[in-house]
Protein backbone atom coordinates (compact mmCIF):
# COMPACT_ATOMS: atom_id res chain seq x y z
CA UNK A 1 0.00 0.00 0.00
CA UNK A 2 2.67 2.36 1.05
CA UNK A 3 4.55 1.40 -2.24
CA UNK A 4 1.66 2.45 -4.23
CA UNK A 5 1.06 5.93 -2.89
CA UNK A 6 4.40 6.50 -3.24
CA UNK A 7 4.08 5.13 -7.03
CA UNK A 8 1.36 7.46 -7.67
CA UNK A 9 3.53 10.68 -5.72
CA UNK A 10 6.17 10.18 -7.90
CA UNK A 11 3.85 10.21 -11.29
CA UNK A 12 2.32 12.99 -9.86
CA UNK A 13 5.30 15.28 -9.24
CA UNK A 14 6.64 13.96 -12.69
CA UNK A 15 3.23 15.33 -14.27
CA UNK A 16 3.44 18.89 -12.62
CA UNK A 17 7.30 19.34 -13.19
CA UNK A 18 6.77 18.47 -17.13
CA UNK A 19 3.56 20.59 -17.30
CA UNK A 20 5.88 23.58 -16.01
CA UNK A 21 7.53 25.45 -18.80
CA UNK A 22 11.44 25.86 -18.15
CA UNK A 23 12.65 29.56 -17.57
CA UNK A 24 15.08 30.30 -20.49
CA UNK A 25 16.38 32.98 -18.44
CA UNK A 26 18.97 33.20 -16.67
CA UNK A 27 18.24 34.76 -13.01
CA UNK A 28 15.38 35.32 -14.08
CA UNK A 29 13.61 35.63 -10.77
CA UNK A 30 16.47 38.19 -9.30
CA UNK A 31 17.44 36.19 -6.38
CA UNK A 32 21.23 36.09 -7.27
CA UNK A 33 21.23 39.84 -7.57
CA UNK A 34 20.61 42.04 -10.61
CA UNK A 35 24.03 41.66 -11.11
CA UNK A 36 23.62 38.33 -12.53
CA UNK A 37 22.83 38.41 -16.30
CA UNK A 38 21.04 41.53 -16.07
CA UNK A 39 22.34 45.19 -17.16
CA UNK A 40 21.62 49.02 -17.52
CA UNK A 41 20.46 49.52 -21.26
CA UNK A 42 20.82 53.88 -20.80
CA UNK A 43 20.33 54.97 -24.28
CA UNK A 44 22.43 58.46 -24.56
CA UNK A 45 19.88 60.46 -24.40
CA UNK A 46 19.17 59.44 -20.85
CA UNK A 47 22.99 59.20 -19.99
CA UNK A 48 22.54 62.22 -17.45
CA UNK A 49 19.05 61.81 -15.76
CA UNK A 50 20.62 59.72 -13.14
CA UNK A 51 19.07 56.55 -14.04
CA UNK A 52 20.08 53.63 -12.10
CA UNK A 53 19.50 49.54 -11.94
CA UNK A 54 19.96 47.94 -8.55
CA UNK A 55 18.49 45.32 -6.07
CA UNK A 56 15.45 45.80 -4.72
CA UNK A 57 12.51 43.56 -2.80
CA UNK A 58 10.82 41.93 -5.58
CA UNK A 59 6.96 40.58 -5.94
CA UNK A 60 9.09 36.87 -4.49
CA UNK A 61 11.63 37.16 -2.51
CA UNK A 62 14.18 39.30 -4.32
CA UNK A 63 13.81 41.82 -7.13
CA UNK A 64 15.67 44.78 -9.13
CA UNK A 65 14.64 48.52 -9.09
CA UNK A 66 14.44 50.79 -11.83
CA UNK A 67 15.26 54.65 -10.74
CA UNK A 68 15.92 57.78 -12.43
CA UNK A 69 15.97 61.84 -11.14
CA UNK A 70 14.04 62.70 -14.53
CA UNK A 71 11.93 61.79 -17.32
CA UNK A 72 14.00 58.68 -19.03
CA UNK A 73 13.71 56.50 -21.20
CA UNK A 74 15.58 53.60 -20.04
CA UNK A 75 15.99 49.56 -18.85
CA UNK A 76 17.11 46.41 -17.52
CA UNK A 77 17.96 44.10 -20.14
CA UNK A 78 18.92 40.24 -20.12
CA UNK A 79 18.83 37.78 -23.20
CA UNK A 80 19.05 33.92 -24.40
CA UNK A 81 20.79 32.37 -27.56
CA UNK A 82 18.08 30.41 -29.78
CA UNK A 83 17.93 28.27 -32.92
CA UNK A 84 18.12 30.07 -35.88
CA UNK A 85 15.87 28.52 -37.91
CA UNK A 86 13.06 30.57 -37.07
CA UNK A 87 9.67 29.43 -35.76
CA UNK A 88 10.00 28.59 -32.01
CA UNK A 89 6.96 30.18 -30.39
CA UNK A 90 8.43 31.69 -27.33
CA UNK A 91 5.99 33.01 -24.37
CA UNK A 92 7.97 36.18 -22.52
CA UNK A 93 6.89 37.78 -19.26
CA UNK A 94 7.73 40.19 -16.44
CA UNK A 95 5.81 41.44 -13.05
CA UNK A 96 6.49 45.64 -12.91
CA UNK A 97 5.17 47.71 -9.57
CA UNK A 98 5.55 51.85 -9.80
CA UNK A 99 6.19 52.89 -6.43
CA UNK A 100 4.32 55.81 -4.81
CA UNK A 101 6.75 58.41 -6.09
CA UNK A 102 7.21 56.90 -9.87
CA UNK A 103 5.28 59.30 -12.57
CA UNK A 104 5.32 58.63 -15.83
CA UNK A 105 5.51 61.65 -18.31
CA UNK A 106 2.58 62.99 -19.72
CA UNK A 107 1.40 60.74 -23.42
CA UNK A 108 4.05 58.27 -23.17
CA UNK A 109 3.69 54.38 -22.37
CA UNK A 110 4.93 54.86 -18.66
CA UNK A 111 6.59 50.92 -18.92
CA UNK A 112 7.14 49.17 -22.04
CA UNK A 113 8.94 45.64 -22.56
CA UNK A 114 10.75 45.24 -25.35
CA UNK A 115 11.99 42.09 -27.54
CA UNK A 116 14.41 42.18 -30.11
CA UNK A 117 15.42 39.64 -32.51
CA UNK A 118 18.75 39.67 -33.71
CA UNK A 119 20.76 37.99 -36.07
CA UNK A 120 24.51 36.64 -35.61
CA UNK A 121 26.05 40.21 -36.50
CA UNK A 122 23.85 41.85 -34.20
CA UNK A 123 21.62 43.40 -37.07
CA UNK A 124 17.78 43.64 -35.67
CA UNK A 125 15.60 41.34 -37.32
CA UNK A 126 12.51 41.67 -35.57
CA UNK A 127 11.30 44.02 -32.57
CA UNK A 128 8.37 43.52 -30.84
CA UNK A 129 7.15 45.95 -28.23
CA UNK A 130 4.40 45.79 -25.59
CA UNK A 131 2.22 48.54 -23.26
CA UNK A 132 0.48 48.15 -20.21
CA UNK A 133 -2.68 47.33 -21.22
CA UNK A 134 -1.63 44.37 -23.17
CA UNK A 135 -0.92 45.64 -27.06
CA UNK A 136 1.99 44.67 -28.96
CA UNK A 137 3.54 47.28 -31.37
CA UNK A 138 6.12 46.59 -34.34
CA UNK A 139 8.15 49.84 -33.16
CA UNK A 140 8.32 52.41 -30.74
CA UNK A 141 6.29 55.20 -32.55
CA UNK A 142 2.87 54.58 -31.56
CA UNK A 143 3.89 53.52 -28.28
CA UNK A 144 5.21 57.65 -28.18
CA UNK A 145 1.42 57.76 -28.33
CA UNK A 146 -0.18 55.80 -25.29
CA UNK A 147 -1.05 57.55 -22.25
CA UNK A 148 -1.10 55.21 -19.44
CA UNK A 149 -1.18 55.44 -15.79
CA UNK A 150 1.87 53.03 -14.26
CA UNK A 151 0.67 50.28 -12.12
CA UNK A 152 0.63 50.69 -8.33
CA UNK A 153 -0.09 46.85 -7.73
CA UNK A 154 2.16 44.32 -9.14
CA UNK A 155 0.81 43.67 -12.46
CA UNK A 156 2.10 40.75 -15.09
CA UNK A 157 3.31 42.26 -18.94
CA UNK A 158 3.02 39.43 -21.00
CA UNK A 159 3.84 38.90 -24.77
CA UNK A 160 4.17 35.19 -27.18
CA UNK A 161 6.46 35.65 -30.12
CA UNK A 162 7.49 32.90 -32.77
CA UNK A 163 11.63 33.46 -33.85
CA UNK A 164 12.11 34.62 -37.21
CA UNK A 165 14.71 32.74 -39.21
CA UNK A 166 18.06 34.16 -39.23
CA UNK A 167 17.71 35.47 -35.45
CA UNK A 168 20.05 33.80 -32.94
CA UNK A 169 19.30 36.56 -30.10
CA UNK A 170 16.05 36.99 -28.26
CA UNK A 171 17.02 40.21 -26.20
CA UNK A 172 14.21 40.88 -23.38
CA UNK A 173 14.21 44.61 -22.29
CA UNK A 174 12.18 45.98 -19.72
CA UNK A 175 11.92 49.83 -20.24
CA UNK A 176 10.97 52.83 -18.27
CA UNK A 177 9.61 54.48 -21.23
CA UNK A 178 9.88 58.19 -19.85
CA UNK A 179 9.24 57.82 -16.66
CA UNK A 180 10.68 59.06 -13.65
CA UNK A 181 10.69 58.00 -9.85
CA UNK A 182 11.62 54.00 -8.81
CA UNK A 183 9.79 51.27 -10.85
CA UNK A 184 10.20 47.49 -9.33
CA UNK A 185 10.74 44.17 -11.50
CA UNK A 186 10.97 40.66 -10.95
CA UNK A 187 9.73 37.06 -11.90
CA UNK A 188 10.92 38.11 -15.70
CA UNK A 189 10.48 34.22 -18.13
CA UNK A 190 11.35 33.69 -21.16
CA UNK A 191 9.53 30.02 -22.30
CA UNK A 192 9.27 27.96 -25.03
CA UNK A 193 5.83 27.34 -25.52
CA UNK A 194 3.69 24.73 -28.12
CA UNK A 195 1.47 26.00 -31.11
CA UNK A 196 -1.43 26.10 -28.94
CA UNK A 197 -0.67 29.00 -27.32
CA UNK A 198 -1.94 31.79 -29.25
CA UNK A 199 1.13 34.69 -30.63
CA UNK A 200 0.28 38.06 -29.31
CA UNK A 201 -1.46 40.46 -32.29
CA UNK A 202 0.94 43.41 -33.32
CA UNK A 203 -1.46 47.18 -33.41
CA1 LIG B 1 12.20 37.26 -7.18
Amino acid sequence: MRVKILLALCLWLGAAVSLSAQNLLSNGDFEAGVAKAWGAFIPGESKEKGCTLSDAAGRVGKGAKLQAAQYARYGAANGIKISSNGGERFRLSIWVKATSNAEPQPQTAGIVFRCIFSDVAGKDVTTAIGTLDGKVYKNGDKVEKANLPLPKDWTKMQMVLDSPANATTLNFTLFAWRAKGEILIDEASVEKVGKEVPLSLFQ
